[in-house]
């Protein structure tokens, strides 16, 4: 019987049905010269696949898309295949963990990693969702992993192939080693299956990501927007991207920052910041009253923010992470800007609070434009006629602890390269 699958060979999906083929003794042939954005485009295809999407297998009887069907129909071409367990109930567990690796696993692997290449939008905090739903599937996997060598049974079901091809495209292109060494039972789960003769025949040797990829789009959409459907592959010839947020562009000569057109200051940003990293001690003492010698309110504006999306903070890594790429992306403003990150709180949700201290009145607009974190944020200028907020500055700029009654998970300052010897 001839069975053809149009896709890549390398298509994760298509793997699924190719694998289950390899245990079931059967033949699958591969459309020849088979190329995506063309093959999958043609009023021929677009007959037996009505979305234009690949894997569509073409049987004798006709033809079956979305991949873990076809991966079913190749497995249930062999009577009484193991691919299906060995009772009624382990094909109900087959089933279940098939399901289970489909919107849990893959779901969440493509909404944390296509955005990133610029496959919907990429947008921080549903990152964050995506990454945290991510963790407590595979938390559940590995806890299910402890104790059993295969997802059910005692042999290779097609919820191994499944899941392990589900998650080949994830260790591949984003989950490195320090995101998966904390869940080992997978770890060593899909090392061993991706060594199967018969799963190694097609995928090939795996070497997992060293680095989670940085996003492709320059600014994402409004953060309460709904999230786009996902693909479940990203493109195989992306060109390479630059930096996290900045395209290519022609070089044009470079205006001046009207922030360099301000009436001068007393205030030298790099005066603070040389006072601030090289105070070691008595920091009440030499770095805050230094720095309100120095601050100039006609040159400078001192603002505090506040993440608006904190009941998102699950995760304390992810936490960190995220105010790192905020701080990362401010680069553009070393010249102009000093800042403070604090996420506070020992247990989620943390909040994310900031100290900014700009020059010029304003925040300056060419930062509102570039760095799209900043609309993440609640932005209020700090009131230095006021104690209370004069204090609360103080001690954003001391990472005081209690930071408003909890713990601090971590402290940042702008640019990162500062060191902060607070205490
Ligand atoms: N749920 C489907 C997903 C299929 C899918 O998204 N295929 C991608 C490639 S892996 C595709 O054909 N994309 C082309 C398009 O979106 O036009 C399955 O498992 O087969």
């Amino acid at each position: 019987m001839a069975l053809i699958l149009h896709s890549s060979s390398t298509n994760k999906n298509a793997c699924k049905a190719l694998i289950a083929a390899e245990y079931n003794g059967i033949k699958i042939e591969l459309v020849k010269d088979f190329q995506m954005g063309v093959s999958n485009k043609t009023p021929e295809f677009l007959k037996i696949s009505p979305f234009g999407k690949v894997p569509v297998l073409e049987t004798p009887d006709g033809s079956v898309f979305e991949s873990n069907a076809i991966a079913r129909y190749v497995a249930k071409v062999k009577p009484d295949s193991p691919l299906f367990g060995s009772s009624l109930i382990e094909y109900g567990h087959v089933e279940q963990w098939n399901d289970f690796s489909a919107t849990e696993v893959d779901g969440n692997i493509g909404r944390w990693l296509y955005p990133r290449f610029g496959y919907g939008v990429y947008l921080p905090p549903a990152e964050e969702v995506a990454i945290a739903t991510l963790k407590r599937a595979l938390d559940a996997l590995n806890l299910h992993l402890a104790s059993n060598t295969f997802l059910v049974g005692h042999s290779i079901t097609l919820a191994d192939i499944i899941m392990t091809c589900n998650l080949s495209i994830g260790f591949k292109m984003i989950l490195t080693k320090s995101f998966t060494k904390e869940f080992p039972h997978v770890e060593r789960y899909f090392w061993t299956m991706v060594n199967q003769p018969n799963f190694s025949k097609i995928l090939g040797e795996i070497k997992q990501a060293e680095s989670v990829p940085a996003p492709t789009s320059k600014k994402p959409a409004q953060p309460k927007e709904p999230a786009t459907p996902q693909r479940e592959e990203p493109p195989k010839k992306e060109e390479p991207k630059s930096e996290v947020g900045e395209e290519e562009e022609a070089p044009k000569p470079k205006p001046k920052n009207p922030l360099d057109l301000l009436p001068p200051s007393k205030m030298i940003l790099d005066e603070w910041k040389r006072l601030y990293s090289n105070t070691k001690t008595n920091f009440q003492e030499f770095a805050i009253k230094g720095f309100w010698d120095m601050y100039d309110p006609e040159g400078y504006s001192l603002w505090f923010c506040d993440y608006k999306y904190n009941d998102e903070n699950t995760v304390s890594f992810v936490t960190s992470n995220k105010v790192s790429g905020f701080l990362q992306r401010m680069d553009l403003a070393r010249k102009y800007a000093f800042g403070k990150m604090l996420v506070i709180g020992s247990q989620p949700p943390f909040k994310v609070k900031g100290l900014w201290l700009f020059r010029g009145k304003e925040i300056p607009k060419f930062i509102m434009d570039e760095v799209y974190d900043m609309e993440l944020y609640e932005w209020r200028e700090a009131d230095i006629n006021d104690e209370a907020q004069k204090e609360r500055v103080n001690q954003m700029i001391v990472d005081h602890e209690p930071f408003e009654g909890e713990d601090l998970l971590d402290a940042k300052c702008f640019p990162l390269s500062l060191v902060s010897s607070a205490t």
